[in-house]
């Protein structure tokens, strides 16, 4: 069960961020409209929200996320691979601090964004990916380990259109995954229960279990409609100014 999250609105420049995604440029004022909303899902969900304030240093800092790894037994802060990013750690550690007074830190070179970690009950899978290397995938397995969950690493390199792990799949829980078609047969995800999403809707796989409830990007029928037999209750939320700087709904908060 999640208590809290932590997210960040995203800033006036937010435009600036980095994309890869031809979409053409986001509308802050309704990106900020989906922010919004988002929070108020989370709170639905019984999580108690901290808004941090908009940072226009870092104009992909609405994008929490990718700074750190929470969990149950620990947390650590990552190295963000883009350089534009590196810096958004420090900036987040303040708030991480008071909830996690011992808060390791992916050392460079190792180079890890939150996007490409996906928990799935006490198993940690972790992308390789442009942000993600592997030394910072050998500096969070260490932790990971030391806590007593297990890992293992899934190479996404190769996958064309997503920038992270998570951009291809998401856990629902400890046995069930949402993949991607392009990661369905990986070895990785071998045993595991699979919720296969059509690749006309590979942007729906970044949804997020929060508590009793799954929340799914809008525009995604195909999905929506396997979401809504999981058996949990589906918060469908606009997330289109997102999308258009490569960010999905897990992106934006960090659970704990
Ligand atoms: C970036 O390229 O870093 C941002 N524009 C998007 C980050 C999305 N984060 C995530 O998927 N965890």
């Amino acid at each position: 069960m999640f208590q809290r999250a932590i997210v960040r609105p995203p800033a006036a420049n937010f435009a600036e961020g980095l994309t890869t995604a031809h979409l053409g440029a986001p509308d802050v004022p309704r990106a900020l409209a989906q922010h919004a909303a988002y929070g108020a899902a989370l709170e639905r969900c019984g999580l108690l929200v901290t808004r941090l304030s908009p940072d226009p240093r870092y104009p992909d800092s609405t994008f929490v996320e990718d700074t750190a790894i929470l969990t149950e037994r620990g947390a650590v802060l990552t190295r963000p691979g883009a350089p534009s990013r590196e810096a958004e750690a420090a900036a987040i550690e303040p708030a991480l601090r008071c909830f996690f007074p011992g808060l390791p830190r992916i050392e460079a070179p190792g180079s890890v964004d939150g996007g490409d970690i996906c928990e799935a009950g006490s198993h940690f899978f972790i992308g390789i990916s442009q942000r993600t290397n592997a030394e910072g995938a050998r500096q969070l397995a260490r932790h990971l380990s030391a806590w007593g969950y297990t890992t293992s690493e899934v190479d996404v390199r190769d996958v064309s259109g997503i920038l992270h792990l998570k951009s291809g799949i998401a856990a629902i829980d400890g046995k069930r995954l949402v993949l991607m078609e392009a990661l369905a047969e990986h070895p990785a995800f071998r045993g595991w229960e699979r919720i296969v999403v059509a690749p006309s809707e590979t942007y729906a796989a970044n949804c997020v279990r929060v508590n009793e409830a799954l929340l799914v990007a809008a525009g995604f029928p195909r999905f929506e409609a396997d979401a809504r037999k999981l058996g949990l209750e589906v918060i469908v939320l606009d997330m289109s100014e997102f999308e258009k700087m490569d960010g999905g709904l897990s992106c934006l908060s960090l659970r704990f």
